[in-house]
Formats: structure tokens, sequence, C-alpha cells
């Protein structure tokens, strides 16, 4: 404000603190050591006069590079509920760029609105402090005494189910000193995803934390994959193709068997996950392959295996489709149309042993 008030516009308090800042200027200090009070008016009295002061912590941010604060309750003076009020109008400030809002933090509504903002505007990463606060989320220590395959001081299971990467990561070298890939999957990994999985289903936990394991397990695959870069080569005449199926990005099974498969020396086409039927089809022509993996992990998806399953099995009555992922079973893997069900990743190298091993004799009857 200046000799004449506060000005209701908000080009003229821009003009205001413009003069505030050179003032400074001449005694030496930075627009940016400068905290500017744009001052709330009261939407009762002042309601058209309420927006110039959002406008104005935008202008005075951006043209003159300094901070800004602002006593948001008094938007509300004069109103009932008040509290509805100040937190709708903080959240705005805050967006406009407020940097320290003076405020009530007593007041339950605004201390939720500054949560739900710092996750929107993503400076709560990962929405921890969010979670923390709203979940009622058990601690996951209690959690990780579930496991019995796993020995005290070697908890990759812990480590995945709180999601701590770089622990994971340290964590996986050392075992692959002593235990073979596949161990380590089904003693640490296929348990700490279940947990996860059922933590989640129960509402105990929400999907960044479902997240933050899964990338935990990307990160501990790629150091399970680099300690394999040299091993055994594939046979080209053995060739599968694999994908998750349309709508599904869950593919850490789906590279559990690729791995294992190729660790038998089959040549794996790996298309991803959230494949299209069309892209599968092409690849089976171009690369002439009669043996096809999906994978699956939603009950809404499997219904885009069955599609799937049907529009190979139209183009190419001959081929092969085996099937896997939590959801299915031997029976309904059957009803979708497959020809096999593998319930994990051993059993797909069986099945693929048996393929091919058919085709030789087949050959060799030629
Ligand atoms: C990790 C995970 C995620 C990660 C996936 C990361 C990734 N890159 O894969 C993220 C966080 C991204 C995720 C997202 C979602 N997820 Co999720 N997720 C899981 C979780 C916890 C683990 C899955 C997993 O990796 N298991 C471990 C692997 C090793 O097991 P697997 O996949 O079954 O594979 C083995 C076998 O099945 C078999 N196999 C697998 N594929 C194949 C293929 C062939 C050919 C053969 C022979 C065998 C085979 O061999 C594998 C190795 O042994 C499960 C819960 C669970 N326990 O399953 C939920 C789960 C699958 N997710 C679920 C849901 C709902 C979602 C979301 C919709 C959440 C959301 N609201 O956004 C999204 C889905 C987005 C989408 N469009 O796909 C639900 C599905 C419910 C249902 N029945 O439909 C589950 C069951 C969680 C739950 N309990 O609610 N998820």
């Amino acid at each position: 404000m200046d000799d004449q008030g506060i000005p209701s516009k908000s080009g003229e308090r821009l003009k205001i603190a413009s003069n505030i800042v050179d003032k400074a200027a001449a005694y030496g200090i930075k627009p940016k050591n400068i905290i500017i009070d744009c001052l709330t008016l009261t939407a009762s009295a002042q309601q058209k006069d309420v927006f110039e002061t959002l406008i104005a912590i935008r202008e005075v941010k951006e043209k003159l590079g300094v901070k800004t604060c602002l006593g948001v309750s008094n938007v509300s003076y004069g109103l009932p509920n008040r509290d509805t009020l100040t937190s709708a109008f903080l959240v705005s400030a805050l967006t406009m760029g407020l940097d320290a809002p003076i405020m009530n933090t007593a007041s339950e509504k605004s201390m939720d609105a500054i949560r739900s903002f710092r996750v929107l505007r993503g400076i709560d990463k990962d929405s921890r402090e969010y979670l923390n606060h709203y979940s009622s989320m058990k601690p996951m220590e209690s959690a990780s005494s579930i496991v019995e395959t796993a020995s005290k001081e070697a908890n990759l299971y812990d480590h995945i189910v709180k999601a701590k990467k770089n622990e994971a990561v340290h964590l996986t070298g050392k075992l692959l000193e002593t235990m073979s890939a596949l161990d380590i999957i089904n003693a640490y990994i296929s348990p700490a995803l279940d947990l996860v999985g059922k933590k989640y289903e129960t509402g105990d936990i929400f999907l960044p934390q479902l997240l933050n394991s899964a990338e935990t397990v990307q990160k501990v695959f790629e150091v399970i994959k680099n300690s394999r870069s040299n091993e055994s080569s594939s046979d080209m005449d053995k060739k599968i193709i694999l994908a998750t199926v349309e709508g599904d990005v869950h593919d850490i099974g789906k590279n559990i068997v690729k791995m294992l498969l190729e660790n038998y020396g089959f040549y794996v086409i790996d298309l991803g996950k959230n494949v299209s039927p069309d892209v599968i089809v092409n690849r089976v022509k171009s690369e002439n392959v009669r043996l096809i993996g999906l994978s699956a992990l939603m009950t809404t998806t499997v219904f885009n295996m069955k599609k799937t399953i049907e529009i190979l099995k139209n183009e190419f009555p001959d081929i092969t489709i085996m099937v896997g992922g939590a959801v299915l079973n031997d029976e309904y893997a059957k009803d979708i149309g497959s020809n096999h069900y593998g319930k994990d990743a051993l059993e797909a190298v069986s099945i693929a042993k048996r393929h091919f091993s058919k085709q030789e004799s087949k050959k060799s009857e030629v």
C-alpha cells in the first residue's frame, strides 16, 4: 500500500512493489531477499478485488523476482464457514506462487489444503508426507517377519517392501555371490511383491508405495541382468515371442519368464508390455515364430488376452500359445483358448522344451 491506501488493481500494487524494490536496491538489497505482502482483501466487503491480490502475487514474483507472503484468513472475514473459504483462497494463492502463507496451522482444512497442494505441485515427492499423514498404514517392519525363507541379516524382502532401492541393489549384488537368480526371486522378490499387492488390495498402502516397491524390483533385476550378461548363447531356431497383453503394464513376471527361457538357450523376442494384438501378429509373421507366451495380471486384461489369442489363432492356426500371470489358472487358460498354462517361469521352460522337441520330431519324420 502507499499513502492512498491499498490499490484495488493488481497493476497498481505491482507499481508500489516495484518502487520498494528500487529503493531497496539503493541500499544493496537484492530482490530475492525482499518479501512483498500483496495484502488480502475481504470477500464479504470487496469481492471484486479479491482476485486482484492473486494476480498481484503472480506479477510481483514474475516481474520483480521477489518473494511473497500473505495473511490468508482475512479473505473470509464477515462470512460463515470461514475455514472453507480461507483454504480455497490459500490454494489459489499458492498456485499463483505465494511463498510464505501467514495462516492458522491449527485449522485442519488449511493444513489439508497445504498437504494436497504439495502433492499436486510435486513438492511432496511420491506423496510421502501425504501418505504418512493420512494413510492408516501399519508399520511395514511388522510385515517383513512373515517371510520364512529369508535369513535375518539378508533381508532383500524388507528392502523391496520398504522400497529402499540402494540397499536392495547392494544386497542383490551380495546375494548373487551365493544364490542363483531364481532362488533370489523365489525367496525374496515374489513374496515381497505378494505382500505389497495384498496391502494395496486391503487399502493399507497406496499406489505410490506399490509403484516404489515395483521400481525397487526393477533395479534389482538390472543387477541380476548385468550379472548374466556374458552367459549362455541362444538358439535362433528356438524362437519365442513374449508379451504382456494390451492394457496391462505388469511385466515383472514376464521378464522373469524371459530371463529363465534365455538361461535355457531359447531365443526370446520380447515385445514388452501393453502390447496390441496387431503388433504380435506382425512379429509372428515377420519372424516366423510358432510359440507365443502371453502374460496378464489383471481380471480386466484377461479379456484382452482372450481377444489376442482369438486373433492369433485365426491368422496362424498352427500356432502354440502359452499363458501365465497371477489371475489365471489351468481351467481359465483353456477357456480363453490357449494351449498351455504356466504357473511360473520354470513351467514356461518345460512348456517350451516340450514344444521344440515336438517340432524336432516332426521335422525328423519328414
Ligand atoms: C508390481 C505391481 C504393480 C506395478 C507393476 C510394475 C511392473 N513393471 O510390472 C505397478 C505399480 C505399475 C502396478 C500398477 C497397477 N496395478 Co498392480 N500389482 C503389482 C503386484 C504387487 C505384483 C505383480 C508382480 O510383479 N508379481 C510378481 C511376479 C513375479 O509374479 P507374476 O507376474 O504372477 O509372474 C509369475 C507367474 O504368474 C508366471 N507368469 C507371468 N507371466 C507369464 C507368462 C507366461 C507365458 C507364463 C508361462 C508364465 C507367466 O511366471 C512369473 C514368474 O514366476 C500385484 C499383486 C500380486 N501379488 O500379484 C499387483 C496387482 C496385479 N495390481 C493390481 C492393480 C489393480 C493395478 C493398477 C490398476 C492400480 C491402479 N489403480 O492404477 C495398476 C495397473 C495399470 C495397468 N494398466 O496395468 C491388482 C490387479 C487386480 C486384478 N485382479 O485385476 C493386483 C493383483 C494388486 C491387488 N491385489 O489389488 N502394479
